[in-house]
């Protein structure tokens, strides 16, 4: 890159091969090209729109090689701080300059981060079953394909729909195509009746060498939490995630006390900041905020670099919706980062495949960024336009009285 080399044009692709994409393409007047993911599910046209509207404009003409100084230029020069939108939109101009970066340097971005302190990345995927027996089915599935951690989640008796879960598939797609959200309906008491027996029995199935995990997806009270931490106690999770909303984390007091069960939070937080008290009163063991989520590499590392000092280590969430790209940048992240802990890997279609080609890979249970320069990701834009963006969203869950409870 000469000295004089600057960010010539900034383009937003969305694209739908098989569910909604948003990629940013950052290139510089020498011709490099820098990727970065800004799919935010349910919500990708708003983060399209903040990205040519407000930030494109303003990215033209800047230096490429500024990748922390463009992430402080976004952010404090936005006034308005925070929020999923924004951190979005931020998060994919960070993974493209690091691209960028490392495309210049002709060196794996995981180089430029210090080189890896492991030789690959532990992964997670999933494993669904509306019944138990079908969980198991999953399970064994899973293993074959040499996965050493599952995430299990069964459907529930009396339950039509349930997170993580769908009826007669063997894939699982939080997002629905079409103009509305489907509206789920959510019953505590019967999920907590269940979850606990399938849980044990997928324990008892896959023996002490498996780690299982399992997402309630922010349903439960603090007392409620608490309960079912203690009744898994002996399924020996590698993590429950998400037991409560966690909007107020003090309430995640009440369930430390009650259990030593891992718990997992973050895949809705933004910064640093949403991080800092379940990070520094350690009321939680994984962090799981996401690379496109959460500002992008600089920002996923500074999480880290503070989870690190109170012996939290990071799982950052993978599913579907976060794009080839952002996992290859997580890769990137895992690769070199001491408290990493695991990376979700939900995987993608075929044509997901297709339109973004990378160099990441997965074999026996982990994935690995890859070895050419940048991310290692790219995009077919020619591909891409065959996919135009269909509304989907996530979707709503009502209690059996009616009333809107979390998703
Ligand atoms: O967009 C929301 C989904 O990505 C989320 O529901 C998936 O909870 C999730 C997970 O842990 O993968
Ligand atoms: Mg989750």
């Amino acid at each position: 890159m000469s000295r004089t080399d600057t960010i010539a044009a900034v383009d937003v692709i969305v694209t739908s091969p098989g569910r909604n994409y948003v990629a940013l393409k950052i290139t510089t007047t020498d011709g490099v090209v820098g990727w970065g993911d800004a799919t935010l599910n349910g919500r990708e046209l708003a983060v399209a729109a903040y990205l040519r509207d407000h930030v494109a404009p303003l990215l033209v003409g800047r230096d490429p090689a500024r990748v922390e100084d463009t992430w402080q230029f976004l952010y404090r020069g936005a006034y308005w701080r925070r929020g999923p939108v924004t951190m979005t939109a931020i998060g994919a101009v960070d993974i493209a300059l690091w691209d960028i970066k490392g495309k210049v340097a002709g060196q794996p971005v995981y180089q430029l981060l210090g080189g890896a302190v492991r030789d690959r990345v532990l992964s997670y995927t999933h494993a669904t079953g509306w019944d138990v027996p079908e969980l198991l089915d999953s399970v064994d599935a899973q293993r074959e394909r040499g996965f050493r951690a599952v995430r299990v989640q069964t459907g529930v008796p009396g339950l039509d729909t349930v997170y993580g879960v769908t009826r007669g598939a063997t894939g699982y797609e939080p997002a629905g195509r079409g103009a509305a959200p489907v509206v789920e309906v959510w019953d505590t008491d019967a999920y907590l009746r269940h979850a606990p027996g399938a849980l044990a029995a997928a324990r008892e199935h896959v023996g002490p060498d498996v780690q299982l995990l399992h997402d309630v997806h922010h349903r439960l009270t603090p007392g409620q939490a608490a309960r079912l931490g203690r009744a898994v106690e002996s399924v020996d999770l590698f993590w429950l995630e998400d037991v409560t909303p966690a909007e107020n984390q003090e309430v995640l007091r009440h369930v430390r006390r009650h259990t030593t069960v891992p718990l997992a939070i973050g895949e809705v937080f933004n910064t640093i900041w949403e991080c800092q008290q379940l990070i520094t009163e350690q009321l939680i063991d994984f962090v799981r905020t996401c690379v496109t989520h959460a500002g992008g590499i600089s920002h996923l590392r500074r999480i880290a670099a503070l989870a690190e000092v109170w012996q939290i280590r990071l799982g950052p969430h993978g599913p579907s919706d976060v794009s080839p790209v952002a996992l290859g940048a997580s890769l990137h992240v895992g690769l070199s980062t001491p408290n990493f802990a695991i990376q979700e890997y939900m995987g993608y279609g075929p044509q997901v495949h297709e339109v973004f080609q990378h160099a990441w890979s997965y074999a026996d249970g982990h994935l690995h960024p890859g070895d050419v320069p940048g991310v290692g990701v790219e995009v077919d834009e020619a591909l891409a336009a065959r996919f135009p963006y269909e509304p989907a969203y996530l979707p709503v869950a009502r209690r059996r009285d009616g009333s809107m409870t979390d998703w």
